[in-house]
């Protein structure tokens, strides 16, 4: 046995003698313990079988009703100074930390089975790729992992191979809200997670090494692990440019990246590929420009809202080999969920006979679990080992006012500051009030690894001799008129948007400057067939100065909020964008 192999075997035997386990199961990946771990769910009463005519191989997890989203006030950074996790994360020493969760963990598992689940993040042969192992007592955790990574055999022969592997130790314990925590040692790559079910929280791959451990990786190794979209734009000349885009939680990062282009641009032969709907991996290559991979394997999307008219290409998806949680069911047991125009709910997410006085039959925040491959958009190129050139990084927010529909930064240290001063309004993606408008640099608020501070300064590293870099835009597909009423029409007319900072890209579209950034001119857009009026267009555009103004001393408390770690490169930027906007007033 390889030393690594050992070094596995040593943490699986560690755990056991922790957590007491009756069985212990290794997972293979393969279509046989898929289908024994699901006919095990349906027995014990963990998954319902969906209708098997309508959805083959599809099943309704319903959660424990206090275990539906993640839980930000218990997701903890244990590094060794407070100060490296910075102000954006919770803390705690990571010796206090341990004995906290090492108390819950123990005997956790007697009557239970622990599954040891080695997965890769990123295609199985990438060099960009990492490897994990989770080990946890819950079969609905290993059935999401086996979709949502590379899981199993081929990615334990990667770490036999490799070496290094993030520890992830899990077990849904009691699903009691006060026995909860989600916490991350990114000195020692490794996460416990006790207490919850729920996707962020258990499926470690995803936000705790993805995003949380991998960009304290990224830090030191100089490559980029963000919360961002990966989407092909393929025009009318057969070239495919391909964008990451950063959105908090259920702002639509899924229907961005499957994306189906409105009538005329579909005639006049654009095409959308999907790489990736959550996550990327950047990290520049010998030609100076930042290539990226998706290091998730499917999609949890957002169930509510998805429909043949928001997002075809998620509705066609889900019609097979598909995990639904916390949606409603028909009365001939096919999912539902609110936004979907056919259909009747019998029973809501928690079971119950569906009464619209309980509030909706699908909980908001309800998810399916889908493999990419499954999505008719799916890219080609998502297995590329080398991974995908990016020519446009776009961030953007859920902002009813202010922020114009779409701007292009000056350059990189102008697209870092524009990246560190978003803010959106908050979804049910997470525990907490919804709507409340909060700052999510890079939408990274939930899953920065460490100190915010120095992860801008991270950011601007990037930009030195020889670097190709993206250009950056920031968009808000979510401007609201005087009369409350969305100005943008959203969804596939977002490739309209697309389409003029590709031609940026190029260098052959207009654009106006203005003191936040470029911005197309009405006349620089394809808006042919929206029949949008001149002045909700002019709205859309419209630099509000007094009230960039505003926004601009409040970036500057943000900044400040992270002392010494932020960047002076930063400061010296958003005072030139203060000056900027002062200077219009003046004007004006
Ligand atoms: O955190 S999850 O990955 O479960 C979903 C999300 O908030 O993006
Ligand atoms: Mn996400």
């Amino acid at each position: 046995m390889t030393s690594q192999l050992a070094a596995l075997n040593q943490w699986v035997d560690e755990v056991a003698r922790l957590t007491q386990p009756d069985r212990i199961h290794w997972c293979d990946g393969s279509d046989a313990e898929a289908r024994a771990l699901n006919a095990l769910m349906v027995e014990r009463g963990d998954l319902i079988a969906l209708n098997e005519k309508t959805h083959p191989n599809c099943f309704l997890h319903r959660s424990s009703k206090s275990d539906v989203a993640r839980v930000e006030h218990l997701t903890l950074v244990c590094t060794p100074e407070r100060e490296d996790a910075g102000p954006n994360n919770h803390w705690m020493a990571p010796a206090d930390a341990r004995a906290k969760i090492d108390a819950l963990f123990a005997g956790c598992m007697r009557g239970r089975t622990l599954y040891v689940v080695p997965y890769c993040m990123g295609p199985i042969d990438s060099p960009i790729s990492r490897c994990g192992v989770e080990i946890t007592d819950s079969p609905y955790v290993v059935a999401n992992m086996r979709i949502m990574t590379r899981m199993g055999a081929a990615a334990l022969a990667r770490i036999e191979r490799e070496g290094a592997f993030v520890k992830g130790l899990h077990s849904t314990g009691e699903l009691d809200p006060e026995r909860r925590f989600i916490m991350h040692f990114p000195q020692e790559l490794t996460i416990k997670s006790y207490g919850s079910g729920y996707g962020g929280n258990a499926l470690l791959g995803k936000k705790c090494h993805a995003l949380r451990i991998a960009s304290h990786q990224a830090r030191s190794e100089g490559w980029l692990a963000e919360h961002m979209l990966i989407v092909g734009i393929q025009n009318p000349q057969g070239q495919t440019h391909y964008v990451a885009a950063a959105f908090p939680s259920a702002c639509g990062k899924t229907n961005l990246a499957m994306l189906i282009p409105p009538e005329g641009h579909r005639q006049a032969g654009w095409k959308v590929w999907t790489v990736g709907d959550d996550i990327c991996w950047m990290t520049p290559g010998a030609d100076g420009r930042l290539w990226a991979i998706n290091p998730e394997a499917g999609f949890f999307g957002v169930a509510p809202g998805t429909s043949n008219k928001t997002n075809p290409n998620a509705l066609a998806m889900l019609g097979h080999d598909t995990i639904f949680t916390n949606v409603g069911v028909t009365a001939d047991n096919q999912p539902w969920w609110e936004g979907l125009p056919d259909g009747v709910p019998v029973k809501d997410w928690q079971g119950r006979d569906y009464d619209p006085a309980n509030g909706p039959a699908a909980h908001p925040n309800s998810r399916f679990t889908v493999s990419a491959r499954q999505c008719p958009s799916y890219s080609p190129h998502t297995e590329d080992a080398q991974g995908v050139p990016i020519s446009a990084i776009v961030f953007g927010g859920r902002r009813e006012s202010l922020v114009p529909l779409v701007f292009e930064a000056r350059d990189w240290t102008h697209g870092v500051l524009v990246g560190a001063a978003m803010a959106s309004e908050t979804t049910a993606a997470a525990t907490g009030a919804v709507g409340v408008v909060r700052r999510d640099p890079m939408a990274m608020k939930p899953f920065c690894g460490y100190n915010y501070g120095d992860y801008f300064a991270h950011w601007l590293s990037f930009d030195k001799a020889g670097a190709k870099l993206p250009k950056v835009f920031h968009v808000n597909w979510f401007r609201k008129g005087a009369d409350g009423k969305f100005l943008w029409p959203g969804f596939g007319d977002n490739l309209r948007v697309l389409e003029w900072m590709l031609q940026r890209v190029d260098g052959s579209a207009g654009a106006e400057e203005s003191p936040i950034g470029n911005l197309p001119n009405a006349a620089d857009l394809d808006l042919a067939g929206l029949g949008l009026q001149p002045q909700q267009v002019e709205e859309l555009l419209r630099v509000d100065v007094e009230g960039w103004q505003r926004e601009i001393g409040e970036i500057g408390a943000y900044l400040d909020s992270y002392g010494s770690h932020t960047p002076a490169a930063l400061h010296r930027e958003r005072q030139r964008i203060a000056d900027a906007l002062e200077g219009c007033r003046e004007t004006a």
